[in-house]
């Protein structure tokens, strides 16, 4: 089996100190959470950012200072920035995290719209989708395909088909918003995929833990963090990013899986090396 790929979500964009007084707002405290994630064992850092009030924002200039501090702290660390953003906002703030300089080497796609808990809709029509991948491969960003559901692998097989997308495709499965965070789905998601793509899986709440076991077990990667989970254990917060990435890596030792550093992981994925 390859090496495990562990990607840290530190922030996320509905995550807020009240929540859990760890989660970080501004560009040191970013920084420093990617840190504790990246010297845990993640090589992946799936970037939000927030104003220093914890605003969720898509800012060019916001996510310049992030990125550029994140690699002062990490300098080969996988920095993947968020093109979901927060929901209710337009495509082009969203568009704007692959602006930066240089060029991300990887980001978001997220490839449906679905039920974000309450009232909340976070919208991605195809036109959205396909334009995203069109934006991202003249970047020469390759996309991480947010899927929260089967139907949002068939929709990514669309942007496949319109020649939108390079192969290998890297898929996340969100598993604990839309659809359920169980062995049995993760496994219809993991079968529905083109053979030879690569995939991580991200369990939403409790859900983190379960689902990285699986993830680790069935050769896939996993994602961890507190955008998707902020305890590390039940009713215990934790600490840091890193206690949750430290967690992951301990599974997968106990489990006889190695963790892939940063370089193994731009092999793993087709990363372009830097
Ligand atoms: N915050 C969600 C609305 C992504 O990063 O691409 C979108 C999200 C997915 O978190
Ligand atoms: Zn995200």
């Amino acid at each position: 089996m390859e090496k495990l790929i562990i990607t840290a979500a530190i922030c996320g964009a509905e995550v807020t100190k009240e929540n859990n007084p760890a989660v970080p707002y501004t560009v040191s405290e970013i920084a420093a959470e990617a840190k504790r994630a990246y010297d845990a064992g993640a090589s992946v850092i799936h970037l939000h950012v927030r104003e220093d009030d914890g605003t969720p924002t898509q800012s060019k200039a916001r996510f310049q200072e992030c990125i550029d501090a994140i690699l002062r702290l990490c300098p080969d660390a996988i920095v993947q920035p968020s093109t979901g953003g927060a929901v209710g906002m337009s495509d082009l703030e969203r568009l704007q995290s692959t602006e930066v300089t240089p060029a991300p080497e990887f980001a978001t796609l997220d490839c449906g719209t679905l039920n974000f808990g309450g009232d909340e809709i976070f919208v991605n029509s195809d036109n959205t989708i396909f334009n995203f991948a069109k934006i991202m491969k003249e970047r020469g960003i390759k996309p991480e395909l947010e899927v929260f559901d089967k139907g949002m692998i068939d929709i990514a097989m669309k942007a496949d088909r319109k020649g939108l997308l390079v192969r290998p495709l890297h898929f996340d499965f969100v598993l604990g918003v839309q659809m359920t965070a169980t062995v049995r789905d993760l496994s219809f998601m993991v079968g529905s995929i083109p053979a030879g793509s690569t995939w991580t899986v991200s369990g939403i709440g409790r859900h983190q833990f379960e689902m990285a076991a699986a993830g680790i077990v069935m050769g896939g990667h996993v994602r961890v963090g507190f955008e998707d989970n902020l305890y590390i254990e039940k009713g215990v917060l934790a600490k840091s990013n890193g206690e949750l990435v430290e967690k992951a890596g301990k599974i997968a030792a106990l489990l006889g899986r190695e963790i892939a550093g940063p370089a193994e992981a731009r092999r793993i994925l087709g990363l372009k090396s830097r």
